[in-house]
């Protein structure tokens, strides 16, 4: 058994040493940072193994706003949509991605829905119409959401040919580029994009004030 063990650690130590970080810097088109972007890796010669989380995401209704304006999650991934406001909501999707809607459910309940295919859904809600938020359900482990500074990063990556892909609400396609990671690269790649977002459509007439990822 004894050189067994001596091989699995090698090969263990030698998978981590060879995975990269590869980070994403993103762009509007007068080069201010954009939040809120999904940006994720889809690997194009071995596909890469998905395990959804064990416990349930959570998006909650408070201050008549969806706590998290973009949420990326892979495909199976259970989401529990708990109502902490004092009013009553009607969560909705008309995405194919995974089309429902919620009966109206009073404060302190919540609607739960399981996202089983790849894709963009659009949220929305029956009472309080400027509610909006995305979920993006990916086929893919890799992926990341950028922060207030434009920036992701998608730690730990093996080597190998990937998509890079960057999904943005306001984005009318999402950009992609391939790219190569070799076994040599051990300092982390950037991949900047340059992102021709449309206006931002969003209202903001909550009467209860922030939440809902408005800045
Ligand atoms: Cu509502």
């Amino acid at each position: 058994m004894r050189p067994l063990a001596f091989v699995c650690i090698c090969a263990a130590i030698s998978l981590r040493a060879s995975a990269t970080d590869v980070a994403f810097r993103l762009v509007d088109a007068v080069g201010a940072p954009v939040a809120d972007a999904v940006v994720s890796l889809v690997a194009l010669d071995a596909p890469a193994k998905i395990s959804p989380p064990a416990e349930p995401l959570e998006i909650a209704q408070n201050g008549q706003e969806f706590s998290t304006f973009v949420t990326p999650l892979v495909v199976g991934t259970t989401v529990n949509f708990p109502n902490e406001d004092k009013v009553s909501h009607q969560v909705y999707s008309l995405s194919p991605a995974k089309k429902f809607v919620f009966p109206l459910y009073k404060p302190g309940t919540r609607g739960t829905v399981t996202f089983d295919q790849p894709g963009v859904v659009a949220l929305g809600c029956n009472i309080h119409d400027w509610m909006r938020a995305y979920i993006v359900v990916l086929g893919t482990p890799l992926f990341g959401k950028s922060a207030r500074d434009g920036t992701a990063t998608i730690t730990a990556v093996a080597p190998g040919f990937y998509r890079a892909e960057v999904w943005h609400p306001r984005l009318g396609k999402n950009e992609t580029r391939e790219i190569s990671l070799a076994a040599s690269d051990i300092t982390a790649r950037t991949e900047s994009f340059t992102l021709a977002l449309k206006p931002d459509r969003r209202i903001h007439r909550s009467p209860e004030g922030s939440g809902g990822g408005y800045k």
